[in-house]
């Protein structure tokens, strides 16, 4: 698939900071210092409706991500899929009357869009799951071989028990797995699994579903595990840098992932940090397609609402909080936007280069984002208040906030 044009990320003078960032598998923070390219996987949308403020503050996230490393001059390898086939888009399909493709290639579009307008940085390989099929193929087969995967009524299932390392990423107890795993796609209470853990790699083809010629797997469609792993190891490879997504993504999708890709492999860990960004609630609950509280980026934009605004109002949030979206917090960030618009308007301004560092250590600091907007806030009061002679300044601010922030002011 294609992604979506990227925006220019302006350099920046002096040197960028390796990035400390805090890994579900190892509870607390690591250090990156990758080699000279970086290697990013972001878990990408279901596309069976239009991006939330949810899913942007996750993306927005993993955009600073690559912003921290690209200041240190690395290149950044950044693999994102879409899940263009899994049971939500069937059965939203259905629901709607609508084709499944269709559905899937309408919100895709629109995330692209959304993405585009919130200068979110596009991965080099924005792969479906429909197209990794023929790659999944093998994968699964050489799982089977392995003696990791077994058949229960055509389908075809990983055992967890064959890794060594599984629990390694979410540190859950075994009763905490069951309840997720039943809540998140599993089906722990199917009768005749080894473990009731154990994740589908295969599915046979249901009738009135899609399904793919599947080799000695039959026809079928890919479990949604499997689908991230066969992408990003054959994009990344092993032990890259940063397995991302939101929080309700730890366990069970990257904990089955990273099982699935250390016994295919041999090796461990399949991602140095696993990363997981805080749920955005509204009216109270997790922000979610199926509860269908929502709001929408796409709808914010046809609002009239500046998408620099959106970026500001996701910033101003930690990435690991959980926090709740208001209309309140989208006016702070237009006020926000307009006092720094006006404030880099003028000819010259107070010294940055210290700001500059000051939101370099902030987002070196795992990501924290509210740290770099109050440092920016700070100078913008200096400009407001007392002005400066430095005629570099409003200029290096600019770009600053464009490069580290993703905010074009
Ligand atoms: N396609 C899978 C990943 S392979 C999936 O989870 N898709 S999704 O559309 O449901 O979510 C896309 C990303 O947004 C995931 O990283 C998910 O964790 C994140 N996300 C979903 N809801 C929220 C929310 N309310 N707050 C923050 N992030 C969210
Ligand atoms: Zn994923």
């Amino acid at each position: 698939m294609h992604a979506w044009p990227a925006s220019e990320v302006p350099a920046l003078p002096g040197q960028g900071r390796d990035l400390r960032i805090h890994s579900t598998a190892t509870g607390g923070p690591v250090t990156l210092s990758p080699g000279p390219v970086a290697r990013i996987y972001v878990c990408g949308i279901t596309p069976y409706d239009a991006t939330h403020m949810g899913h942007a503050a996750t993306y927005n996230a993993f955009d600073l991500v690559q912003r921290v490393w690209l200041d240190t001059k690395r290149q950044v390898h950044y693999v994102q899929n879409v899940t263009d086939v899994d049971d939500p888009l069937l059965e939203r399909a259905l629901r709607d009357d609508l084709d499944w493709t269709a559905l899937a290639e309408r919100e895709t579009a629109l995330f692209r869009e959304d993405m585009t307008a919130l200068r979110m940085l596009p991965p080099q390989h924005y792969v479906g799951a429909v197209e990794a099929i023929p790659g999944i193929v093998p994968i699964v087969e050489r799982l089977r071989e392995a003696g990791a995967a077994y058949e229960l009524d055509g389908d075809v299932y990983f055992s967890v028990e064959s890794d060594p390392h599984f629990g390694q990423v979410s540190h859950l107890d075994a009763a905490a797995m069951r309840l997720l795993s039943a809540e998140r796609g599993g089906d722990p209470d199917r009768p005749g699994k080894k473990n009731p853990l154990d994740p589908i790699l295969w599915m046979a083809a249901r009738p009135g579903e899609p399904s793919w010629d599947g080799g000695t797997l039959g026809h079928g469609r890919p479990g949604w595990h499997i689908e991230c792993v066969a992408i990003a190891l054959e994009h990344l490879g092993m032990t890259f840098d940063v397995q991302g997504g939101g929080s309700d993504l730890a366990f069970p999708h990257h904990e089955m992932g990273a099982s699935h890709a250390q016994v295919l492999t041999g090796e461990f860990p399949m991602a140095r940090a696993y990363v997981h960004a805080g749920m955005v609630a509204l009216d109270g609950e997790k922000m979610s397609k199926s509860k269908g509280n929502l709001v929408f980026v796409s709808q914010l934009r046809r609002d009239g609402v500046d998408p620099a605004a959106i970026r500001l109002a996701l910033l101003d949030h930690h990435y690991r909080s959980d926090w709740e979206w208001t209309d309140q917090v989208l006016q702070d960030a237009v006020a926000r936007l307009g006092r720094w618009r006006a404030a880099v308007s003028r000819p010259d301004g107070p010294a940055a280069d210290a700001l500059v560092e000051e939101i370099r250590a902030a987002l070196a600091a795992d990501l924290d984002s509210p740290a770099a907007l109050a440092a920016v806030d700070r100078w913008v009061d200096r400009q407001h208040r007392h002005g400066g002679t430095d005629t570099g300044a409003p200029g290096l601010v600019s770009r600053a906030v464009d490069a580290l922030l993703g905010v074009a002011l």
